[in-house]
Order: C-alpha cells, then sequence, then structure tokens
C-alpha cells in the first residue's frame, strides 16, 4: 500500500469501486450531461450501461421507466437526475436488515464454488474479529486440497487465532466438529469454518453440505447461525441459480461479495442481493486483510455513484 492510499474504509470502498464507477457514473454523465433532453437513443444507451455494470434486469428497468415518466412530466433529464433515480432504486433495492442470531460459539460457516474467495475471507474475518476482541477458532474444513489447509493456516497465524484441521480426505464434517468442541474447549466466540469449493451442479457436494450443517446443529444450539455464501462479483447474473441451489442445500444466511475491485459490474451485488433477497454482510475490495469491509447498502451506493474525483 502507498502512502496516497486512502486507509479510511470509505475510502477502501472508493477504490475498490473505482471500475465499476468510472464506466457507469462517468458514462452516464457524459450521455445525460449537458442539458439535452433524454431521447430514445439515450435511454437505451443508458439501459446499456445499467446491464453492462450488471445491474440486473429488473433494477435497469425500473431505472428507464423512472427517466421516462419523468420525461413526460417535464423533468429536465439530467445527468444528476438519472444519478438520482439509480440512487433510489439501488437503495430500495436491499432487503431490510435481519437480526443475526447469536451463539456459543457463533458458528459461520463459509461456502461457494471454487476460486470465490472463501479461504481469503476466513482469514480477514478471523483477524477482523480478533481485532474486535472476540477469540476465534479457524476449521479447515476444506480436506479436499492439502494446499488449502496450509493457505488458511497462514491466515491463521497472522491473526493469531487457533486452527483446527484433519488430513486430507478426512470428512468436512468432522472437522467441523472437531472445531466446535476446540471452540468450546477454548470457551471461543466464534467458530469459522471454511469449505471446499464446491459446483452446485453437483449433487452429492450439495449433500454434503447440508451434512456439515447438520453436524453443526447437532453440537451447538442454532448452529450454524451464519451461512455466509461467497460469491465472486464477476460471476455474473449466472450467480442467481448458483446461489438458489447453494440456499437449497443449506440455508443461506447472508452473502459475501469479493473481488470488487477487479470488476467494471459491481451492479452485481445490488442484483443479486435483490433478487435472492439475501443481505450483504461484507463486501471483498482487495487481497489485504483490509480488504473486507462490513456492508451498508448507503455507504455502497454513495460509493458506486460518488462523483469521480476530478483529474
Ligand atoms: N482482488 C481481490 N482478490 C481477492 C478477493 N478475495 C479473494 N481474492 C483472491 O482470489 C483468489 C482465490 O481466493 P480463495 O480465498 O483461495 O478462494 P476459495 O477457493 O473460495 O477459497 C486468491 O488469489 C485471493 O487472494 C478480493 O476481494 N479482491
Ligand atoms: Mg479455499
Amino acid at each position: 500500500m502507498t502512502s496516497t492510499e486512502p486507509r479510511n474504509r470509505f475510502g477502501r470502498l472508493l477504490l475498490g469501486l473505482s471500475r465499476t464507477r468510472t464506466e457507469m457514473v462517468a458514462r452516464i454523465r457524459r450521455l445525460a450531461g449537458g442539458g439535452r433532453p433524454l431521447d430514445d437513443e439515450k435511454l437505451e444507451e443508458i439501459e446499456e450501461i445499467l446491464l453492462g455494470a450488471d445491474c440486473g434486469l429488473s433494477i435497469t428497468q425500473a431505472v428507464i421507466e423512472a427517466i421516462r415518466s419523468g420525461a413526460a412530466a417535464g423533468g429536465a433529464g439530467t445527468a444528476t437526475d438519472v444519478l438520482e433515480l439509480l440512487r433510489r432504486e439501488l437503495l430500495a433495492s436491499f432487503p431490510p436488515a435481519r437480526e443475526i442470531p447469536r451463539g456459543r460459539p457463533h458458528v459461520i460457516l463459509l461456502v461457494g464454488v471454487n476460486g470465490s474467495g472463501k479461504t481469503t475471507t476466513a482469514g480477514k474475518l478471523a483477524r477482523r474479529y480478533v481485532e474486535e476482541g472476540q477469540r476465534v477458532v479457524l476449521a479447515a474444513a476444506d480436506t479436499y486440497r492439502a494446499a488449502a489447509v496450509e493457505q488458511l493456516a497462514v491466515w491463521a497465524q497472522r491473526a493469531g487465532v487457533e486452527m483446527v484441521a484433519q488430513k486430507e480426505g478426512a470428512d468436512p464434517a468432522a472437522v467441523v466438529v472437531d472445531g466446535l468442541r476446540a471452540a468450546r474447549a477454548r470457551n471461543a466466540d466464534i467458530l469459522l469454518a471454511d469449505t471446499a469449493g464446491r459446483m452446485h451442479t453437483r449433487e452429492s457436494l450439495m449433500r454434503e453440505l447440508g451434512k456439515i450443517g447438520r453436524v453443526a446443529g447437532c453440537e451447538v444450539e442454532g448452529a450454524p447461525h451464519e451461512v455466509l455464501l461467497v460469491m465472486d462479483a464477476c460471476t455474473g447474473q449466472n450467480g442467481l441459480i448458483l446461489a438458489q441451489r447453494f440456499n437449497a442445500a443449506l440455508p443461506v444466511t447472508g452473502l459475501v461479495v469479493t473481488k470488487l475491485d477487479g470488476t467494471a459490474r459491481g451492479g452485481i451485488a445490488v442484483a443479486l442481493s435483490r433478487e435472492l433477497k439475501l443481505p450483504i454482510r461484507y463486501v471483498g475490495v482487495g487481497e489485504e486483510a483490509e480488504d473486507l469491509l462490513e456492508f451498508s447498502p448507503r455507504e455502497f451506493v454513495d460509493g458506486l455513484l460518488a462523483v469521480p474525483d476530478p483529474g
């Protein structure tokens, strides 16, 4: 990190969303700027911009309809108007916040497809919770690859938390049970379990997820208290089906949308939350430990639509 990079959380969010913001907001500004009326051709372009940013069909259509009816009522249709409509529509897309049931230990499972960022997120969360003063145990329940355990071990060491693992090929549910028992023995507040990446189309792997959830529930009342589906922001609209399959195997309580820094299609976060009616718990905006931000709809929308820095 260079000394000129913003260190505060909103700064990190702004930085992480810069590609989407540049593509989407800068283009809308150019298009709608100059006070000329928004004719059909321009509306179509705005539609393309929003779809291109992966805002999804329903948000896009709602914004276009709102612009149309505003224009029909004699509205100016300036860039500021368009962005204000977009802001309102994006904000209205998020489901209401839910109460998260607390447990002791509080059990959090990270699930998702390969490479979505589960292990990294587990590490970042471990560190975050430790900084908040919580006692954390990590369970390395990705038993398919030895490298996954090593990767998590690095994070565990950095965060200074205990990690429970078994040998490659072990039953992931057994690792979670071990983790829970260790967490109880240490009087830990939180048990964070990383799991193997799985394709949502593989029935047996999806069943395994259900089993992990069930055994956790047998060990600790109400567990797993949180099942976080970790999704790469580049997943695109495909992510909807994927999420539905995971949710059917083990009810998902929230989303983590990672790699927002690497895409100009950050609208996907809003679209997923809207369509799945699932809250986003965290967003990933980089590879470092600090690059996992607690999600706030207002902050996210502000970060997405913020006026780009001049120069
Ligand atoms: N740029 C960026 N990279 C990320 C983010 N989250 C994870 N990664 C990277 O994505 C790759 C896969 O992450 P990993 O945690 O191993 O995925 P897993 O297979 O789901 O466990 C790694 O190189 C991570 O450093 C993020 O928010 N931003
Ligand atoms: Mg992993």
